[in-house]
């Protein structure tokens, strides 16, 4: 009970699960200015990317209300150059409820998951999708809402669909750039190159197999009462562990609900 109050008080300081009224299990506070990937990552060059920020995750809260799971996003800069809502930024996450599960984060990640998922979701812009291990749809009625003034995406996920048990789950979220290919609907996750270009990342590497995302939570950041001790593997470290010659792809530690 006491870590629970704690962690509704790290939110309402924080102001980003002030305005929820669901029970907030979890909340991980990631650094602001690591939206660069393993290390140095940059943006496309395309005007609409501004000064950037687009991908830069500040906080990841769980919380359940009413037999829904929302999952809520903070981003260091939404934006809407073009008047259609949120296009650029792409936010996931990968839910581990079982033994087994896919291996591999999909729609263009390029990341393997230390806890293989039975489900992942994906949303930008008005669109949401959640896919199952065999990335067939998973028809939950999922739904997202996103501010672009407050920096919030919140995607609520109806698991009584899914015979739920949240506290028992894995979680690995991840954000990205969104390449909807001019379609409008939910697309993939931008490419990042070696170099950038006008809609491409750079920072990364011609072989596509290096990560396609620009922000994730490292683990011991998930603490917040001890953010400043324990074995923190960085980022860096984590997204830039993939091997040119093997192919390997890096591979993305899951969160825990404590
Ligand atoms: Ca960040
Ligand atoms: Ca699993
Ligand atoms: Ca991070």
């Amino acid at each position: 009970m006491r870590s629970a109050l704690v962690l509704l008080l790290v939110g309402a300081i924080l102001g980003t699960a002030a305005a929820a009224s669901g029970e907030v299990l979890a909340i991980w506070i990631d650094p602001e200015g690591d939206d660069y990937g393993d290390g140095d990552y940059v943006y496309p060059l395309n005007e609409s990317f501004g000064e950037g920020g687009e991908a830069d995750l500040l906080s990841f809260a769980i919380e359940k209300e009413n037999g829904n799971l929302i999952f809520e996003y903070k981003i260091r800069n939404l934006v809407d150059p073009w008047g259609v809502g949120n296009r650029l930024t792409m936010v996931c996450v990968a839910i581990d409820t079982e033994e087994g599960g896919d291996k591999e984060l999909r729609r263009n990640a390029n990341c393997l998951l230390e806890a293989p998922s039975e489900y992942q979701i994906f949303a930008a812009g008005e669109t949401v999708q959640m896919i199952d291990a065999n990335s067939e749809p998973v028809d939950v009625e999922a739904t997202v809402e996103t501010d672009i003034e407050a920096g919030t995406i919140r995607i609520t996920v109806p698991i009584d669909a899914i015979d739920g048990a949240a506290a028992d789950w894995r979680f690995t979220p991840a954000v990205g750039l969104q390449d909807d290919y001019g379609a409008g609907g939910l697309g993939d996750f931008r490419d990042v190159k070696a170099e950038p270009e006008e809609w491409r990342g750079g920072g990364g590497h011609d072989l596509a197999i290096d990560p396609n995302v620009y922000d994730i939570i490292a683990p011991k950041a998930k603490r917040v009462l001890v953010i400043f001790g324990g074995d923190e593997i960085p980022q860096e470290e984590i997204l830039g562990d993939y091997d040119l010659e093997t192919g390997e792809m890096a591979t993305i530690p899951a969160l825990e609900i404590e």
